[in-house]
């Protein structure tokens, strides 16, 4: 099974190489592909550093910050052309313990994609203050209800995807920019009657650097569940009023 680990990066030059030699270390048979957005902190500078010393590790480098979803489509795309089986997501900031990526990896032969979730029992987050975790609940219970998949963390971004699912998924279609990425990707694998699998994960806060959540891509996230999750009703009903 051959794993690529996907991380895109956006001024993430203190946390990168810390998450990357953690990676290396925990999962020694997994490739990395940096994607970076033209870092302004040499971010990506500091990736093809890191890659000239390992020919495990891969940098994409991107003209300009275009979003995580952007990001991702870019790696998988790569990831795909190179013919890996499995490609997971995994945030540079540290919050995504590379030493619980093989707790993924190992229920990826039996799921279409698997998620680490916060919201399973089992699950956790350190460090973050109550508010966050409220709206993290109420946004993945929103989505949940709006569109009808039981899914507990389905803005989680710590996920392994069989490459199969992936060319199920109409990548090009896919224009999501922050949070609403990770809720269009499982939507759009749960539509599909795809199996997805959550396994408990220890979220932890970023130590370094700044966070890029933000009031629009939360405001996003919440637009396009409500689009889709009555588009999704409306195409239901119609479809009963025909039969
Ligand atoms: N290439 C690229 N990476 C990005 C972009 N936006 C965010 N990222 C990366 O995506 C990952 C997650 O971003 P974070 O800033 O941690 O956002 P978050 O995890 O949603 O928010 P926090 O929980 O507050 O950290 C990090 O590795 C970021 O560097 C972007 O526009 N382009
Ligand atoms: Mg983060």
């Amino acid at each position: 099974m051959r794993v690529v680990t996907i991380i895109p990066t956006y001024n993430e030059i203190e946390s990168l190489p810390l998450t990357v030699e953690r990676l290396r270390r925990a999962v020694p048979h997994s490739d990395v592909l940096v994607v970076d957005d033209n870092s302004p902190d040499g971010t990506g500078g500091l990736a093809d550093t890191l890659a000239s010393a390992d020919p495990q590790i891969h940098v994409l480098h991107r003209t300009g910050k275009a979003g995580l979803g952007a990001a991702y489509i870019a790696g998988f795309t790569w990831g795909l052309d190179a013919g890996y089986d499995v490609l997971v997501e995994m945030d540079a900031d540290g919050s995504h313990r590379p030493e619980q990526l093989q707790s993924l990896l190992d229920k990826v032969a039996d799921a279409d994609l698997v998620i680490g979730s916060r919201w399973v029992p089992g699950g956790s987050v350190v460090n973050w203050p109550r508010r966050r975790k409220l709206l993290s609940r109420a946004g993945s219970t929103y989505s949940r209800l709006m569109l009808g998949i039981n899914v507990r963390d389905i803005t989680a971004g710590y996920r392994a995807f069989r490459r199969e699912t992936l060319e199920k998924v109409e990548l090009t279609t896919v224009d999501s920019v922050g949070y609403g990425f990770q809720v269009d990707m499982t939507f759009r694998v749960a539509t599909l009657g795809l199996k997805i699998v959550e396994v408990p994960i220890t979220f932890v806060e970023r130590e370094f650097g700044a966070s890029k959540m933000s009031g629009g891509i939360v405001l996003e996230a919440i637009a396009n569940v409500t689009k889709w999750g009555l588009a999704a009703r409306w195409r239901a009903m119609t479809s009963r009023s025909k039969a």
